[in-house]
């Protein structure tokens, strides 16, 4: 069997009888040789092959030793070169250490030294080249542990710091304030977003916690709001999954007769199983049921059989500028008259201006929800008529 390598070698000088010589000495430590009489050949075997170490003398006219180090350690900072020279000066001495030369070495070189110093610049090269891929592998590892536990943190954060604005949903005809919907804010600055809470919970796989703490922050909320107003509180689709929304001891199943589960329809109910038989057990436990975001979603109509709703809430892309869009009023118009059939109390939400206001009355809609009347905000804003 063939013994093993013990590493690639490239040689330079430009006197043949050194080359000679220092090459068989190396050849016989078991390295392979490869060897060059001037700089510019020498760089050209540099590019082509891949070599363990590199051994040059400096003084060579061309490419000298100390220009064919800076151009090997640019191609490869981990190659260990190792210069030598008949007539040592400080100065070069000093050049070739800065440019990351390995050693500096005086010739003649003495055999066993030459082998010993090559041996212990393929070594290093190995060790440096594994040095390499750990680091590699380290950070690759530390990256995604860090990402995961600053999501986890922050989310715990977040849920520590939950509050819950409201915003009222008022009766024009009454002009007065039928219900509020609760929305989720939080102070911690980077989750402070619903929509990113929201990612963040299912991210980490804790759709369940959020919504729990959700809805016990809102039970809190019960005995402040205005007396005979209704609350309106947003369900995840992966709440209908969760034990705790129906046990009759949860904080907001006590309240359960003043409260309107949301369940919106820009989520697909698609996974959930039996969407039905889960809904008529909320209603059993006295929740009312509405459909959010009508209009947004692809489940369209079939939401209403499948959910009965006691309560539709109509989307703020319909209602956005319905004064100028004969289509969306006679949509409207028809959904007005489905939901007095059905005796389905019908919200129009994102109601911004009175132009909107009044061409929705005309439609026949008399319950509302909008920036027009109050923002969301602590509890519980007076609405503006
Ligand atoms: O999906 P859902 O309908 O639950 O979302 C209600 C969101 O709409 C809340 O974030 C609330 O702040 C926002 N909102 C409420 N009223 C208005 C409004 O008049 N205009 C706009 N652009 N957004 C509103
Ligand atoms: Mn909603």
């Amino acid at each position: 069997m063939q013994e093993m390598a013990k590493g690639r070698v490239l040689l330079v000088d430009d006197e043949s009888a050194v080359v000679r010589t220092y090459a068989r000495a190396l050849r016989r430590a078991g390295f392979v040789v490869e060897s060059a009489e001037e700089g510019a050949a020498a760089t050209a075997l540099l590019e082509a092959g891949d070599f363990d170490a590199v051994i040059s003398d400096i003084g060579m006219p061309g490419v000298d030793g100390v220009a064919m180090l800076r151009a090997a350690r640019d191609r490869d900072p981990d190659l260990p070169v190792m210069l030598m020279t008949g007539t040592p000066e400080l100065e070069t001495a000093i050049r070739a250490v800065e440019l990351g030369a390995l050693r500096y070495l005086v010739k003649p070189v003495d055999a066993e030294l030459l082998t010993h110093a090559v041996a212990d610049a393929v070594r290093l090269r190995r060790v440096a080249h594994m040095q390499r891929q750990a680091v590699e592998l380290y950070r690759r590892a530390a990256g995604d542990a860090t990402a995961r536990a600053t999501l986890e943190e922050r989310f715990e954060r977040a849920l520590g710091r939950l509050e819950m604005v409201y915003q009222p949903i008022v009766s024009w005809s009454q002009r007065a304030p039928i219900a509020y919907e609760a929305l989720l804010r939080s102070h911690e600055p980077t989750l402070d977003r619903p929509d990113r809470l929201l990612d963040a919970a299912e991210q980490l796989g804790r759709l369940h916690q959020l919504g729990q703490a959700i809805r016990a922050e809102v039970a809190a909320s019960v005995d402040a709001a205005p007396e005979g107003a209704l609350l309106f509180v947003n369900l995840h689709s992966s709440d209908l999954d969760d034990e705790q929304l129906f046990w009759p001891g949860a904080p907001l199943a006590r309240a359960a007769g003043r409260v309107v589960l949301e369940m919106t329809e820009r989520a697909s109910l698609a996974g959930i199983g039996d969407v039905r038989a889960r809904v008529l057990e909320l209603r059993r436990l006295g929740y009312r049921i509405a459909v959010d975001d009508l209009g947004a979603g692809y489940a369209g109509l079939t939401s209403f059989a499948q959910l009965q709703p006691d309560v539709v809430k109509l989307d703020m892309s319909l209602v956005r500028g319905v004064e100028l869009e004969p289509t969306k009023r006679k949509l409207i118009r028809s959904i007005c008259q489905v939901c007095q059939e059905l005796d389905i109390t019908l919200v129009t939400e994102g109601v911004e201006t009175a132009n909107e206001r009044d061409a929705l009355l005309e439609l026949g809609c008399d319950v509302f929800q909008g920036y027009l009347f109050a923002r969301p905000g602590p509890p519980f804003p007076v609405p503006q008529f």
